[in-house]
């Protein structure tokens, strides 16, 4: 299984450590495409441009089976992302934190989505592991 998995770079990170770790437990499932999006680092987006980034997410986008996108912390890419995967008619899990925070409405309020909030990271595998085992 190809696994695009989607979380805020550029936008709102809520949490350093959650998207590799959700990656890692993805991983389990099959490829992920988007692995390298785990750890921000200073280097990260050295050497490649605007444009090769967007053009590559987008052929991820359309090669891969499923995405899962971590939506706790506002992101343009990410809300980008999810309307591409709906439109290539992609299932899509879309995961947030219990954070108080309210998510937009736009996500909210899709039922195209499949929606979770977890409190701790073992609910979030666990919605992981009902929706990948479903497709
Ligand atoms: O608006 P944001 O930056 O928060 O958008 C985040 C989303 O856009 C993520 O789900 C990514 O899939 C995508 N995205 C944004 N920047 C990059 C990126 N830059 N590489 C891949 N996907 C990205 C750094 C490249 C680096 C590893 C060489």
């Amino acid at each position: 299984m190809k696994i695009y998995f989607s979380c805020s770079i550029r936008g709102v990170r809520h949490d350093p450590e959650t998207p590799q770790l959700l990656i890692d437990h993805l991983k389990g499932y099959g490829e992920v495409l988007t692995e390298h999006i785990g750890q921000v680092t200073e280097e990260f987006e050295a050497g490649i441009s605007e444009v090769e980034i967007f053009n590559r997410d987008v052929a991820w986008l359309e090669e891969a089976d499923v995405v899962v996108a971590e939506v706790t912390g506002p992101s343009l890419g990410v809300g980008y992302e999810i309307d591409i995967a709906e439109t290539l008619g992609k299932p899509i899990l879309c995961l947030y934190e219990e954070t108080g925070k309210k998510i937009s409405a736009m996500i909210l309020g899709n039922e195209g989505l499949t929606l979770r909030s977890y409190g701790a990271l073992s609910e979030a595998y666990e919605y992981i592991d009902g929706f990948l085992s479903s497709i």
